[in-house]
């Protein structure tokens, strides 16, 4: 029986070009191979926790306030952090919907709520709540949101490092951020298998190409590259089988 951290990449269940438009479709193949997952016992997959991102949601609005992760791009303006936690709240708001309408017991955690980070910028994230949600047969569904920031306000917090503290302080067995891409692509766009260090893949890691506050590919391999368990990406197509507990896309070690 596995523990499993769950990433739905804000750019797979919005549509990251149009603000605050969701992509109906990817998010109800994802609520679909999350609950067909749940209910088949031979998955092995028992404690589920999933982190949304976001997309078409948080990207647009903390861009719009000029946020970001950095204490440079730390807001005072309680608007903005309200615009950018609302955009988010709204989103985690459809994905709950979705997984509830097919009987995942999901259940939402803010971490506007739940986390900080102190003058340095290191995060810490509350996590008892979501062991205990574990416990009780919840799914806790978290999302990227703004946290207070010792020094600098209120800042972004990627979905990415939530998983990064969840992953560590729940004892993850297993890590899976599904994204647009079926892995990380070489400069041929060919999926890299296995990726052990970041000089493996420095030269192939751009910029992304739509609105992203906090980074890109890069700052995702970056984050997994330091965990314990081993981190899949790959793309929705695959989520089925990365929930049957293989390991497609790009496995970083
Ligand atoms: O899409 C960003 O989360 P991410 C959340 O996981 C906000 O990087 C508020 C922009």
């Amino acid at each position: 029986m596995s523990r499993t951290i769950l990433k739905l990449g804000g750019s797979v269940i919005t549509d990251k070009d149009r603000a605050e438009t969701l992509d109906g479709d990817a998010l109800e193949s994802a609520a679909d191979a999350v609950a067909a997952a749940l209910a088949d016992e031979a998955s092995g997959l028992e404690d589920l926790v999933i982190v949304h991102g976001g997309g078409s949601f948080g990207h647009h609005a903390a861009s719009a306030h000029g946020v970001g992760t950095s204490a440079e791009s730390g807001t005072r303006d309680a608007g903005a952090v309200l615009d950018i936690h609302g955009a988010m709240t709204t989103l985690n708001r459809f994905v709950l919907d979705r997984l509830l309408e097919r009987d995942v017991p999901a259940v939402p955690v803010h971490p506007l709520s739940a986390a900080h980070r102190d003058g340095t910028g290191e995060l810490t994230l509350a996590t008892g709540q979501v062991e205990t949600m574990l416990g009780e047969g919840f799914v806790p569904v978290l999302h990227g949101d703004m946290v207070a920031h010792a020094g600098a306000g209120s800042t972004v917090v990627s979905g990415d490092e939530l998983v990064a503290e969840l992953a560590r302080d729940l004892e993850a067995d297993r890590v899976g951020l599904c994204s647009t891409v079926p892995g990380v692509l070489d400069d041929g766009d060919e999926v890299i298998d296995r990726i052990a260090s970041y000089g493996d893949v420095e030269e192939f890691l751009g910029g992304s190409d739509a609105t992203d506050v906090t980074g890109g590919m890069a700052a995702k391999v970056r984050a997994l590259l330091d965990l314990e368990p081993s981190a899949s990406i790959f793309g929705l197509e695959a989520l089925e089988s990365f929930l049957a507990g293989e390991q497609p896309g790009t496995t970083i070690e």
